[in-house]
């Protein structure tokens, strides 16, 4: 496949106005994309903010941008495993051990736990915390750190798809979080990442680290409109290369020759 220029296509939606007037996030999307797909991807976004499960937004914001390709990165797609957990206690306690093992520190881990239970609503993006303390470390407050200009490469999108789809994982939300977490912790300095959906009806959430996307089947409470994502950093990173690869740098993911999904682990086996 020859690409010259890739186009980020990005969208923001939000309702009672503009994000920045103090509307209330309800979608956003983001792609890299050939030129030829544009017109569908752009068309796609669109209907996906107007029929989203949190709401009716009156204001959507298109962005199209066109990027050499030289400009783009590649990194590797993680592999997805599944960890079945009972309920959402469980899930949490699960995600809070893998944290651990992954280098944040206890009381960062759950520091970062207690923050997102917090929010009062979704915000656009993620808080960046220190993996040592979970202090917060970016200064963009109820917006947080939008990760931008990142999609599967094109090449792999459907083999990448179809094998999702074989494990009961073809939604949207699995594709498109973990071509995000493979970008995610390809950033300088990130050692994990925490997230839960915003949409209402969707309990799943994951824990990805440098070599893993895990999912846990309940990470927060089904009905709630509360998602929210934490990036932790390890010590002495320069948090504004951090912030500048996650917010500016083209990734395009790609699976690698032994990427998988790796089928459902059982509860027992994975109650750290
Ligand atoms: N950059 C940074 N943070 C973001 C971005 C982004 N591009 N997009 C969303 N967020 C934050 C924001 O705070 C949202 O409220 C929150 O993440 C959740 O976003 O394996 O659907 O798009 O089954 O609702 C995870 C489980 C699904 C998937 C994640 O996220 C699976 C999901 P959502
Ligand atoms: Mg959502």
């Amino acid at each position: 496949m020859s690409m010259k220029e890739l186009y980020s296509v990005r969208m923001r939606a939000a309702a009672g106005g503009p994000h920045e007037e103090g509307g209330r996030h309800i979608s956003g999307a983001e792609r890299l994309v050939p030129e030829g797909d544009v017109r569908q991807v752009v068309g796609a976004m669109l209907d996906r903010a107007l029929n989203h499960s949190r709401g009716r937004p009156d204001f959507i914001n298109l962005t199209l941008e066109a990027l050499p390709a030289e400009r783009v990165l590649t990194v590797p797609l993680l592999p997805i495993r599944t960890l079945a957990v009972p309920d959402l206690v469980a899930g949490r306690r699960a995600a809070l051990n893998l944290l651990i093992k992954a280098g944040v520190v206890r009381c960062a881990a759950e520091r970062a736990l207690t923050a997102l239970q917090a929010l009062p609503d979704s915000m656009r993006g993620a808080m960046l915390l220190s993996a040592a303390t979970g202090e917060r470390l970016d200064g963009y407050g109820g917006r947080g750190v939008r990760v931008t200009r990142m999609d599967i490469h094109p090449a792999s999108r459907l083999a990448v798809r179809e094998a999702l789809t074989s494990y009961g994982l073809g939604n949207n939300h699995v594709l498109e979080a973990g071509i995000l977490a493979s970008k995610v912790v390809s950033a300088p300095g990130v050692v994990a990442e925490l997230c839960w959906s915003d949409d209402p009806d969707y309990v799943a959430g994951y824990v990805a680290i440098a070599t893993c996307y895990t999912r846990f089947s309940y990470l927060k409470p089904y009905g709630s409109p509360i998602g929210g994502r934490a990036f932790f950093v390890r010590e002495g990173t320069d948090i504004n290369a951090t912030i500048s690869y996650l917010q500016e740098q083209p990734v395009l993911v790609v699976p690698g020759e032994d990427w998988c999904v790796v089928p459902e682990a059982g509860e027992a086996r994975w109650n750290f």
